[in-house]
């Protein structure tokens, strides 16, 4: 299993400036750093790749969709835009080097329908998934589609859903990312809920129940790691929290994250405290 921070913990809006964060990141001991992707244009893609490669770190990124893009909209038009944002996010994921592009890419963070889930919904997620399968892997990406907890979303919620989406749309290439914060509130026993995946489980995020620092919390860190050893998951262990920093208004913890733990403090204590429980595990 190998060690990653999101980015998330700095900002959700990654720019060139945050390219100066690399080194230490590095330097900290992280394999990887994952990188949120809105509308993928935005991104200085060469700058990133050369960033990564110098600091002999590897980019996962997260994609959250921005508005417009909605793959289970009702309007026909809204989802072929988002099977079009779909593509380019996936060669520009390949553009910077990155081999794993997940998130909740099945719908918009905040769309909530008064309705469960309808057939035609469904169909069109499965369709969406499966129109990509060549793209993945001429460019060598795995797809990890990541459920998130219903403040977010009325789509697909648990690792069951997930699944069985993924069984659906019959792709190696594309599984599942459990968020550990968000299975905190959806699952009613999170390591069964990763063990039942097996090797649908592309990517992990370790989140605590607050988003805070790892092992400040009540998530049982060392039963999900034990559960991960036993479906001999060797993926990222991505570590998802938010950190506060004056500087950075519009970020993830902007409102809410604890002003004593910075983005930096995230990482590295999240690191120290991981390698303690794998050491354990
Ligand atoms: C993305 O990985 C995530 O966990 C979502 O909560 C972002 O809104
Ligand atoms: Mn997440």
């Amino acid at each position: 299993m190998k060690l990653g921070v999101s980015g998330f913990a700095w900002t959700a809006n990654f720019e060139e400036r945050h390219l100066s964060l690399l080194p230490n990141i590095r330097a900290m001991g992280f394999a990887g750093l994952e990188l949120p992707m809105f509308d993928p244009a935005t991104l200085p893609a060469t700058a990133i790749r050369r960033a990564f490669e110098a600091n002999e770190l590897e980019c996962t990124f997260c994609s959250i969709l921005p508005a417009g893009i909605n793959p289970i909209s009702p309007e026909h038009t809204v989802r072929q835009r988002s099977r079009d944002h779909l593509v380019r996010c996936i060669e520009t994921a390949a553009e910077m080097g990155a081999h794993l592009l997940g998130g909740p890419l099945f719908a918009p963070i905040g769309y909530l329908p008064a309705h469960r889930p309808t057939e035609d919904e469904w169909c069109w997620a499965v369709e969406l998934f499966q129109c990509v399968g060549e793209l993945l892997e001429t460019n060598d990406i795995t797809l990890s589609i990541e459920p998130v907890n219903r403040s977010e979303t009325f789509f697909l919620r648990t690792a069951a859903e997930a699944g069985k989406l993924c069984t659906a749309i019959a792709n190696p290439r594309i599984g599942v990312t459990i968020d550990t914060f968000h299975a905190n509130i959806e699952e009613k026993n999170i390591p069964t809920a990763i063990e039942s995946l097996g090797a649908q489980l592309k990517h992990i995020h370790l989140s605590e129940n607050d988003r805070g620092l790892l092992g400040s919390g009540h998530v049982d860190f060392p039963a999900i790691l034990r559960s991960l050893q036993r479906i001999e998951y060797s993926g990222y262990l991505m570590i998802e929290g938010f950190g506060y920093l004056s500087s950075e208004p519009l970020a993830p913890g902007a409102l809410w994250a604890d002003p004593a733990v910075s983005p930096d403090m995230i990482a590295q204590r999240g690191i120290s405290y991981l390698k303690a429980q794998i050491q354990h595990a």
